[in-house]
């Protein structure tokens, strides 16, 4: 079909529109007659819009900005979305933008890249993405990417008011980046395209820093930020009201049953899942990152979920709870669930401004461990020994908490001195989680305690006074949880 339509139209495109679309109609769309592309390109209403008002959080994303060019004067930084990763085939896995150009644009456009420009002053932003297809060249219905298949996008004009960033088109960026002059710097691992117009002129070390900076900036939480985890919060807890009103659906089925209940809550009110739920049922509670979720949920056992939802905007809640699937702790499970939430109790005790950041997992640690002493796991050791060869963690296992925000981990690539050995100050927004895990083949405990497992995580804001719990919406002790889940349950 391509070679009879070259046969009958051998006289040269005109134009570079003209050329555009008759390589489409050649290549990937044989059999597009020239009477449909000339229809296609014509008949089409003007929808651009005007007075569009700047997103809510236009003036923070200046702010943040502005940090990031005080921080770098005269170097040109280079902060990708990122781009569409292939599932199978011609299929995609649904596209979440880097936290790095999310945090600083408030967008979230695939193949989006946000540019600063060194200035006298400072930094001129420019904000890269894809305009509204051309309806001349056949882009628009004959494109993978035109609007016809993937959804109307904004205008560039559109786009400078939503997010107050001036906007250009990003298919000429590549091309600018990589005759540009003077020193660059890029967040990497989201774009391949741009790293390679700019592998001549940027180096892992300098890359490294402006990470680490855009990591460390993130530390303490703007008023939107909070506003965001809060609801992501908030959310969350109502997810785990649906999970207790289906337990019984769960039981019938399996631990998917929870997953597919607090999925639905997350795609109904924010963007997605922060990160996998783990569901976990009787002994898989014992699985830190239990994601499998496809074992059997029964009475008389425990239910750890771990589980948030993330935002529209990209802020993720991360809370857990312990729950005893038909309502009532047995005797056993109560001792180790009380236990741990007096681990937690210690643990946000500790969390206010000042505080050394590694008090709180010391606070839970002691507490935990003193009740592992009393009950006679630990032979004749005193807890301040067995702390000191921290013979605790074979059943404590993992650190009580971490910074929340965008990511789940958030701040990951903060520096040891900020983050671990930093100081809290208001505005820092972290998990306290301590748990108490007996694994099922753990031969060194009495039996009955072989396979429960047990945490509870909250979302904790660092205020001027001491601190807030994001997530206090959703009971913790162990008798709240009982009449909080015999109401649900009606
Ligand atoms: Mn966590």
């Amino acid at each position: 079909m391509a070679e009879e339509l070259t046969q009958e139209n051998p006289e040269t495109p005109e134009t570079e529109a003209e050329e555009t679309i008759e390589q489409r109609k050649n290549g990937l769309y044989p059999g597009v007659s020239d009477e449909l592309a000339a229809n296609m390109k014509s008949g089409w209403a003007d929808t651009e819009l005007h007075g569009l008002e700047p997103i809510p959080q236009a003036a923070h994303t200046a702010a943040r900005r502005a940090a990031l060019s005080a921080r770098f004067p005269g170097e040109r930084l280079v902060i990708p979305a990122g781009n569409l990763k292939t599932r199978s085939n011609d299929t995609e896995y649904s596209f979440r933008a880097s936290t790095e150009y999310a945090y600083l644009t408030g967008d979230q456009t695939q193949d989006g890249v946000l540019v600063l420009e060194p200035t006298e002053d400072g930094h001129e932003a420019t904000v890269h993405l894809l305009p509204r297809s051309n309806r001349e060249n056949g882009e628009f219905w004959l494109d993978g990417q035109g609007e016809l298949w993937v959804g109307r996008r904004h205008s560039l004009a559109e786009a400078e008011q939503l997010l107050g960033i001036p906007a250009k088109d990003v298919r000429e960026l590549t091309a600018a980046l990589a005759e540009a002059a003077g020193p660059v710097r890029a967040v990497r691992g989201h774009d391949a395209g741009i790293e390679a117009a700019l592998t001549d002129k940027v180096t892992a070390e300098r890359d490294e820093e402006l990470r680490v900076f855009l990591s460390e900036a993130r530390l303490v939480k703007d008023a939107f930020e909070i506003a965001e985890l809060q609801r992501a919060c908030d959310a969350t807890a109502r997810g785990f009201e649906d999970v207790v009103k289906v337990l019984d659906k769960a039981e019938a089925t399996s631990e998917r049953y929870i997953e597919g209940t607090f999925f639905l809550r997350a795609r109904v009110e924010g963007n997605d899942i922060g990160y996998g739920s783990i569901c976990a049922a009787g002994a898989h509670a014992t699985t830190l990152h239990w994601v499998r979720n496809d074992g059997p949920v029964r009475s008389g056992e425990l239910l750890l979920l771990d589980a948030g939802v993330e935002t529209n905007d990209l802020y993720t809640a991360d809370v857990t709870r312990t729950l005893p699937i038909n309502g009532t702790f047995t005797p056993l499970q109560r001792k180790i669930y009380d236990a741990v939430y007096e681990a937690q109790e210690a643990g946000i005790a500790a969390v206010k401004p000042g505080a050394a950041y590694r008090d709180f997992h010391d606070a839970a640690q002691r507490v935990l461990t003193e009740k592992l002493v009393e009950w006679g796991l630990l032979g004749d050791l005193t807890a301040d020994q067995v702390l000191e060869l921290g013979l605790q963690r074979r059943w404590t296992l993992h650190g009580t908490g971490h910074m929340l925000g965008m990511d789940v981990h958030d701040c990951a690539a903060a520096r040891t001195e900020t983050y671990v050995n930093g100081t809290l100050e208001p505005g820092m927004c972290l998990t306290v989680e301590p748990g108490l895990y007996f694994q099922a083949d753990d031969l060194t405990v009495p039996e009955e305690y072989r396979g429960i497992g047990v945490r509870i995580e909250d979302d904790i804001l660092v205020t001027e006074d001491g601190n807030r719990n994001l997530s206090d919406k959703l009971p913790r002790r162990s008798d709240e949880v009982e009449a909080w889940m015999a109401r649900l349950k009606g």
